[in-house]
């Protein structure tokens, strides 16, 4: 039995005021309860260092990039490496990412229980816009604050397992962890940060982006025989909610732990490996059931090319 007991650390809103020492100290208060729980896998939010800027239209350059990190671990992040290596805990969590040749990402982290990084995701999956939209009442700007990630869907070896990461929108995206799963991944990582604005639109109220969520993650799970760790990043930032419901998904899909506040909450769960082999054996054994030949389209095509031709 290859048991990692993990922590999904969701963390409560982080204003735009809020620095990023005081973000650190809520993190390294989860890892002390992490620690007291027995983890030795803690996984936080995506963006978990700051708000989630991209809801704002910035047009400063120097504030752009102010929400942005140009080295891991860095001062104002080091405790939470040293307390993590003091736990014997190994991390993962996701920050803006600026690169040495100034490229922006929006980047999740996986470290060993030494806290020394092992690798690193780039979120592929930009939602939202990439110009100011007078229409909306709040912004969605990924696609103007970060480039779409150029690592592919990578899987470390880690802890005696195969992990992979994700980030936020990935989770909607089959695709993303069908890749996953043809690495062999045993457990995905995911943060992410929700809107769950004013909309009128029922496909938008709090209650559906919910439901959405743990669909995407126990469908994820199910279809690879993979552990989900999906972590929110949660509440009210700055008068703009953000949907809560952190979850750890079994293998079979089902939900092994759900987070019951919009706060900083930590869950555990022991996460057998080997729960793993029993999916990928039998009805998702890839190499015996699937047939590659009829799925062309998949990574043929972008967008919907009708049958008499015309696209969508
Ligand atoms: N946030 C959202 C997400 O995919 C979104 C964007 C919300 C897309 C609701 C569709 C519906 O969960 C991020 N950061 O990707």
């Amino acid at each position: 039995m290859r048991e990692i007991v993990i922590g999904a650390a969701q963390m409560g809103a982080i204003q735009r005021a809020d620095p990023r020492e005081a973000v650190v100290d809520r993190m390294i208060t989860l890892l002390d309860q992490a620690k007291s729980a027995g983890c030795t896998l803690v996984v936080f939010p995506e963006l978990c260092l700051t708000t989630f800027f991209p809801r704002w239209y910035i047009e400063d350059q120097a504030e752009v990039d102010s929400w942005f990190e140009t080295e891991m671990p860095n001062p104002a992040t080091q405790p939470v490496f040293d307390r993590a290596r003091a736990h014997g805990i190994a991390i993962s969590f996701g920050y803006a990412e600026k690169t040495p040749q100034g490229r922006h990402f929006n980047t999740q982290l996986l470290t060993d229980a030494r806290a020394d990084i092992v690798g690193t995701y780039r979120k592929v999956h930009l939602p939202g816009h990439s110009e100011f939209d007078p229409e909306r009442s709040f912004q969605h700007l990924e696609k103007r604050y970060f480039e779409p990630g150029d690592l592919g869907f990578p899987v470390f070896r880690n802890m005696d397992a195969w992990m992979g990461m994700l980030i936020c929108n990935d989770r909607r995206w089959p695709e993303a962890y069908r890749e996953l799963g043809l690495q062999g991944a045993e457990l995905i990582m995911l943060g992410y940060n929700t809107p769950i604005g004013n909309s009128q639109n029922p496909d938008e109220s709090p209650s559906m982006r919910a439901f959405h969520s743990e669909l995407s993650c126990q469908a994820g799970a199910y279809q690879n025989a993979a552990w989900v760790v999906a972590v929110a990043k949660a509440g009210d930032e700055d008068g703009h909610p953000l949907c809560a419901g952190s979850i750890i998904v079994a293998p079979d899909g089902t939900i092994a732990a759900k987070a019951q506040t919009d706060g900083d909450e930590l869950l555990v769960h022991a996460c057998d490996m080997d729960a793993t082999e029993f999916g990928k054996s039998t009805i998702f054994d890839f190499k015996r059931h699937r047939r590659i030949e009829h799925y062309g389209r998949i990574t043929g095509q972008t967008g919907v090319i009708y049958p008499d031709g015309t696209k969508g």
